[in-house]
């Protein structure tokens, strides 16, 4: 769940550690193999994704990005006076800086995400930027929070959730967060979210497996993570990035495919790979307009206003409960 960032270095990162050791367990142990897409974020993890967002094959972040500028009036206008934002899996707090400066009655921003390194840059910076704005940042997974920071309740609300991080998940489970969302946001609440469009494999390859191999190393980045804090002896060399389009359900898929056949200790665990063999590390979904206010529907929410952008298309979603 997610923790309020203030109780100290240390002791708010052990409890994910053990998360971390039976996620990968579980994951490596089942059929086919996979890891939750969730942990490539540590700090390595998000400076890596950083440098995805700036990638010439990525075009969602720079395409989104456009996308809020030309919108963010129409957004501000729905907005109440003194509301408080609550952002989704924060990360850098960039598309965040588009929405503050053209709602300057926002009077409290609550960033969560699971990167305490990401999550205490973000703070900082906004806080040196926005004087006057109150930041009440919460670290932990943001698919399990535990309540409004205090410093939102009794605010009027706006969520904001963008980057199709909602693509992580399949549907249920995105019905699933969007309804925990509305709860937490409470009655009346407007909830800002961006969604990618389903586009072409053309286009849909490159950004998930760029020329210079950044996105290689992100999601390599995972057995270097379980290699140093489960003491994992993956052979980095013996495993290669893969992306494939799953046009049945309309996602683009992350693997690591075992180059040989291989047994690697996790956590003490002996973990047999064949040659070839797989581990699915992420799932990024691409909705047809229609079928995201459907799954938004699902989850009690209505679309108020919808904009999307023109090739590359991406969607931002104004949802209200
Ligand atoms: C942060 C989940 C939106 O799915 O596009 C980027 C993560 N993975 N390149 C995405 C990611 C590979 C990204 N999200």
């Amino acid at each position: 769940g997610v923790r309020l960032a203030r109780d100290g270095a240390g002791g708010r990162e052990r409890a994910m550690d053990s998360e971390f050791r039976k996620d990968v367990l579980a994951g490596l142990a089942s059929s086919p193999k996979s890891l939750p897409s969730k942990y490539f974020y540590d700090a390595e993890g998000s400076r890596l994704f950083e440098e995805i967002t700036e990638l010439p094959e990525y075009y969602p972040t720079r395409t989104e990005t456009a996308l809020l500028r030309a919108i963010a009036p129409e957004i501000a206008a729905r907005i109440p006076q003194g509301a408080a934002m609550i952002e989704f899996g924060s990360g850098a707090s960039t598309k965040t800086r588009i929405l503050l400066d053209a709602a300057p009655q926002l009077a409290v921003y609550a960033p969560m995400d699971i990167s305490a390194s990401a999550l205490d840059a973000a703070a900082a910076a906004i806080r040196a930027d926005y004087p006057g704005l109150e930041v009440a940042p919460a670290l932990g997974d943001f698919t399990h929070p535990l309540g409004l920071p205090a410093a939102a309740r009794g605010r009027p609300t706006v969520g904001f959730f963008p980057g199709s991080t909602i693509g992580n998940f399949p549907t249920d489970e995105a019905v699933a967060f969007l309804e925990a969302a509305r709860r937490l946001l409470g009655p009346d609440a407007l909830f800002v979210v961006g969604a990618d469009i389903a586009k072409g494999e053309d286009v849909l390859i490159p950004a998930y497996d760029d020329a210079a191999g950044v996105t290689a190393a992100f999601n390599k980045n995972l057995l270097v993570r379980a290699n140093r804090e489960l003491e994992a002896d993956f052979d980095l060399d013996a495993f290669a990035h893969l992306a494939v389009w799953n046009a049945v359900e309309s996602r683009m898929e992350m693997h690591l495919v075992s180059l040989e056949d291989q047994v690697v200790s996790v956590a003490g665990k002996a973990v047999a790979f064949l040659a070839g063999e797989t581990i699915h590390t992420e799932n990024s979904y691409k909705y047809e307009p229609a079928a995201f206010a459907d799954m938004a529907g699902r989850a009690g929410w209505r679309v108020e206003a919808r904009w999307i952008s023109e090739d590359p298309a991406f969607g931002v979603f104004a949802l209200r409960s």
